[in-house]
């Protein structure tokens, strides 16, 4: 039988287990990356491993998040990774040269390879080829010192492309339309393969636009073929050498098969507060924008500059709109300087941001209330703008310049001829901001710059046979990471301070519920489905885990999340009949017991002492997991 293109790659990969879907597979990481919001915690956990120099064969740290340093936190945290990465020999990526999936594409990025990264978009890399894996700090901390990464061995979707994109039609709608065909828990369980004739003609940014959006679909992860497009785009980068193709045998097996017709497809729009929840812009054109955002990991490459500044150009945005530009890197920046399309950007009335996360993550330019705010990002869940109410919808670069120009969403086909740009031959390298690390011997004498900031990790439980605790937080359906431990200006510089970040825990849900955790010591959570999607931030299963929270029973999970909480030490568990969600009010008092046989059995119950009722939870894990949840957590584990 033959592969897709993951499988070959897995294959090649394979340290434990068998490609059998379903079943826990352990990888070999080639490369590893972080950015500063994760990195601090997973170099602190690093450290915490012992290992004195990586063994990857390349590894980047990025700093893109928190680039505001409103006080001393962000910039303490930037000393502390930098003085990491040289000891350990990890490259650093200084603040201001671009957002890490945009830069590690252009820069590092490998067909065939595999990469870990401490956040959840770094399938972006499967733009290029890579199978490219976003995961919790401790994941990528155990990569980094050669350690193996184990994912449940994904079922396989292959999204077959014909035709070609319309003018004004571009790589975003395709995200768009793949979300609204699958929805936010479509592709949990899956790799998505990306295929079919329509592939030849995106170009490697727009293949990373569509696999950095797989991870709003809960996809493990996201792949194109590498073929002569990438190899064009790995020359005018310079680094022709790292091209090999890469594509599926044509006899692989998929089990699900879906076919987009490029040219059919219209400019989209994702409205608030989700990304499935989609619409047209045709539809839509009546509605009043307030703010528009350029940028992000999804939409920030020369591509997507250059086309709004075409779009731009000679033209004035309208009076009631605030529009941002981000480009992705320094390099985009540089080559939109150079060839002047940062003036047209500029003469339009636009205010130009640094090379970073910037909006996306909340870090700034959060619109009025109830603003609406039309952005070219990849998630628009409810606050994350930092606006409670703000109104915030997913839009491609195209429909984003052409609403901050009218004022209101328009279907931009309305607008004549779609502006031409043309792409350079050449990328223009200086990889100045990307410092090397000591080699091995001065390495010695490097010393690690820790500031005040900087608090020890919360300490995991052993699992315990019985939990008995209050159900202090019944919560619905797609909880995200965003509402379990929202980001933002105000507590982003607080990443590696635990006890901080534990006042704003589910603060968008309840802002009473860090404060009924701790008074009540330990603690049980209720979820639904898909719970935890969103961002691989594992303060999302550590602020909980230092708030007394020892299990979480959901409907279901999201990938990342679940295994964060594992890696905490934080059992979860799920509904064997989801609509026993119904029988636990929050305020219930609630036990388990038999926890460690169940571990075996993988049935466990869930006792409801305040109404006498009795539910089944699924308790299946895989013996890693097991022995992990018995240890305390995977730091715990890994140091036995
Ligand atoms: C996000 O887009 O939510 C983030 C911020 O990049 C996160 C990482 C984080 O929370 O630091 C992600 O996607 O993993
Ligand atoms: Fe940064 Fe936004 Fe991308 Fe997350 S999604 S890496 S915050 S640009």
């Amino acid at each position: 039988m033959g592969l897709t293109i993951a499988q070959k790659i897995i294959k090649a990969h394979l340290v434990e287990g068998e490609m059998i879907a379903g079943q826990e597979i352990a990888l070999r990481m080639d490369q590893t990356l972080t950015q500063d919001a994760t990195g601090t915690m997973a170099y602190l956990e690093f450290e915490a491993i012992g290992i004195p120099r990586v063994r990857t064969e390349l590894s980047v740290a990025y700093i893109d998040h928190n680039t505001l340093q409103s006080g001393f936190e962000n910039a303490d945290d930037h000393r502390y990774i930098q003085s990491v990465a040289k000891k350990h020999g990890i490259r650093f990526s200084r603040p201001g040269n671009g957002i890490c999936h945009q830069v590690h594409l252009e820069r590092f990025g490998k067909p065939g390879k595999t990469l870990i990264g401490s956040d959840s978009h770094t399938p972006t890399g499967g733009g290029i080829g890579m199978l490219a894996f976003g995961a919790g700090g401790m994941d990528v901390a155990v990569a980094m010192g050669g350690g193996a990464y184990y994912i449940t061995m994904p079922k396989m979707i292959k999204v077959n492309l014909t035709g070609k994109l319309s003018p004004w039609v571009s790589a975003k709608d395709v995200s768009l339309e793949i979300l609204r065909i699958l929805s936010v828990k479509g592709g949990v369980g899956y790799i998505i393969e990306w295929g079919g004739e329509g592939v030849s003609t995106l170009s490697v940014p727009e293949r990373a636009t569509i696999t950095n959006m797989g991870t709003e679909l809960g996809a493990t992860t996201s792949i194109f073929p590498s073929d002569e497009v990438t190899r064009a785009f790995l020359a005018a980068q310079g680094r022709e050498e790292d091209y090999i193709a890469l594509s599926s045998d044509p006899d692989a097996v998929y089990d699900r098969v879906i076919d987009i017709n490029l040219s059919e497809l219209e400019p989209l729009l994702a409205c608030p507060h989700s990304p499935d929840n989609i619409k047209s812009a045709r539809e839509l054109s009546h509605i009043k924008v307030d703010q528009v955002c350029i940028g992000s990991c999804t939409n920030s490459s020369l591509r997507d500059m250059l086309r709004v500044a075409a779009i731009l150009k000679g033209k004035k945005i309208d009076d009631s709109v605030s529009l941002s530009v981000s480009p992705g890197s320094k390099q985009v920046l540089t080559m939109l300087a150079d060839c002047g399309a940062l003036s047209d950007i500029i003469a339009s009335g636009a205010r130009v941001l640094e090379c970073a996360c910037g909006p996306c993550i909340g870090m700034g330019f959060s619109p009025n209330s109830a603003g609406v705010s039309l952005r070219t990002f990849n998630r628009n869940f409810e606050g994350r703008s930092g606006t409670r109410d703000g109104q915030v919808y997913l839009v491609s670069p195209e429909v984003a310049a052409v609403a901050a120009l009218t004022g209101y969403i328009t279907d931009p086909r309305t607008m004549g001829d779609y502006p031409e740009i043309t792409m350079p031959e050449e990328f223009l390298i200086n990889d100045t901001a990307v410092l090397l690390p000591a080699d091995e011997a001065e390495a010695v004498d490097v010393e690690i710059l820790r500031g005040p900031n900087i608090k020890p990790l919360p300490d995991a439980y052993p699992l315990t046979d019985t939990i008995k605790a209050p159900l202090t937080l019944k919560v619905g359906d797609n909880i995200t990471t965003d509402h379990i431990m929202p980001a933002g200006a105000k507590i982003l510089p607080y990443r590696s301070n635990i006890p901080y970040l534990s006042k704003f825990c589910f603060a968008v849900c309840d802002e009473s519920f860090s404060e009924r955790a701790k008074a009540a010591g330990n603690s049980i959570i209720v979820g639904g489905v898909n719970y935890g999607q969103g961002s691989s931030r594992e303060h999302a299963a550590l602020v909980p885990l230092y708030l007394g929270v020892r299990a979480v029973v959901a409907k279901s999970f999201a990938r990342i999340h679940v295994a964060n909480l594992i890696n905490a030490g934080i059992l979860p568990l799920t509904f064997a009949n989801p609509e026993d969600y119904d029988k636990v009010t929050q305020g219930d008092e609630l036990e388990m017991t038999g926890l460690i046989e169940a571990l075996d059995t993988g049935k466990a119950t869930l006792k409801n002492l305040t109404s006498g009722v009795e539910i089944a939870l699924v308790c299946q894990f895989s013996q890693r997991q097991k022995d992990m949840l018995l240890a305390g957590g995977l730091l715990k584990y890994t140091a036995k």
